[in-house]
């Protein structure tokens, strides 16, 4: 870590731990870089005798209940007025639900993300869109302040970069994530264990699930777009739930072949959430940030409100724009 850096985020920690009082929110729909993040910090924080509260509104998702500290995540609190609010692995306040106005009425805020900066949110702002997670912010903060890291920490952090990274397989993972891994492996955290829990722990009907999303797999005549789609009525079927849709895009991305795999996910009737993984260099964060979405230029999200088939013409309309301007 360059001097400059270590110095930047020695000056944040004292900033924040100024504060005895912390709420730590993490964004709807958590992942294990939300929450194990979020869990580390809020471990090293009570650990200093701090009051930390972590709240999702989503709570957390049966395949990241291994994640120690994950059974103190609140799904809401009535509770103001805290020293310190802190964002965690994402940066609009939009994505937080009814923890925003726990977080707003906090005398600090802070800000801890890798993905594109996309606004301005935080007193305190570490942002590095370089990182394949935040959990390895979060390492460098703890590891910048000298904070010993033990197995249960790096478990947490472990959980976040295993969960960005799709076990090492993305195009994020680089000398970093690695470097971090490896000092986390080191403290104890079974990366084999973590990719398991988060991967390989499947219910009957996510499975089932998956096999229909996978049957519904259609390429675009071009060879560069490939789609499944997800409908309310698979899920009522099959007794799904959305959460079940989690990861489902990550398989359609295996069809060799095209640039951009898609997920369209009718989670209630008229509501189509999309899920954008591009296979090389192509930028899926800027379609995504057409309709209102963003995420980074491999692994993008939005929602776009109509029928599936409207909303699938309409995404599909303006990947198409993007290729033929960039071709
Ligand atoms: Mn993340």
């Amino acid at each position: 870590m360059r001097k400059e850096r270590r110095r930047e985020l020695r000056d944040s920690w004292a900033q924040l731990t100024r504060g005895r009082s912390f709420v730590l929110a993490c964004h709807q729909r958590p992942d294990g870089d939300a929450l194990g993040s979020a869990l580390a910090l809020a471990r090293v924080l009570r650990g200093q005798g701090k009051d930390v509260v972590v709240v999702c509104e989503d709570g957390v998702p049966d395949n990241y209940r291994f994640i120690p500290d994950s059974d103190t995540v609140l799904l809401s609190t009535n509770r103001r007025g805290f020293d310190v609010g802190v964002l965690v692995d994402c940066e609009s306040v939009k994505r937080i639900g009814s923890a925003k106005d726990a977080l707003l009425s906090s005398s600090i805020t802070a800000c801890i993300d890798h993905h594109l900066p996309n606004g301005e949110f935080g007193d305190i702002r570490i942002i590095d869109p370089e990182a394949s997670a935040t959990a390895e912010l979060v390492f460098e903060l703890f590891s910048a302040n000298g904070i010993p890291i033990d197995r249960d920490l790096a478990t947490q952090l472990m959980a976040g970069i295993v969960g960005d990274t799709g076990a090492f397989k993305f195009a994020n993972t680089n000398a970093r994530t690695f470097r971090i891994a490896s000092r986390l492996a080191a403290a104890g955290a079974r990366a084999s264990d973590i990719a398991r829990e988060i991967y390989e722990s499947h219910s009957l009907p996510a499975m089932r699930l998956l096999g229909r999303a996978l049957c519904s797999l259609t390429m675009h005549p071009s060879g560069r777009i490939v789609w499944a789609q997800v409908t309310k009525k698979d899920l009522d079927e099959l007794d799904a739930t959305d959460a079940d849709t989690e990861g489902i895009v990550n398989l359609v991305r295996w069809v060799k072949g095209p640039d951009v795999a898609i997920l369209f996910r009718e989670t209630k009737p008229g509501s189509i959430r999309i899920s954008l993984r591009s296979t090389d260099d192509f930028d899926v964060e800027r379609i995504a940030r057409v309709f209102g979405g963003g995420g980074h230029k491999a692994a993008a999200g939005c929602t776009i409100e109509g029928s599936l088939d409207s909303a699938r013409e309409l995404l599909i309309g303006e990947v198409l724009k993007w290729m033929e301007s960039s071709t």
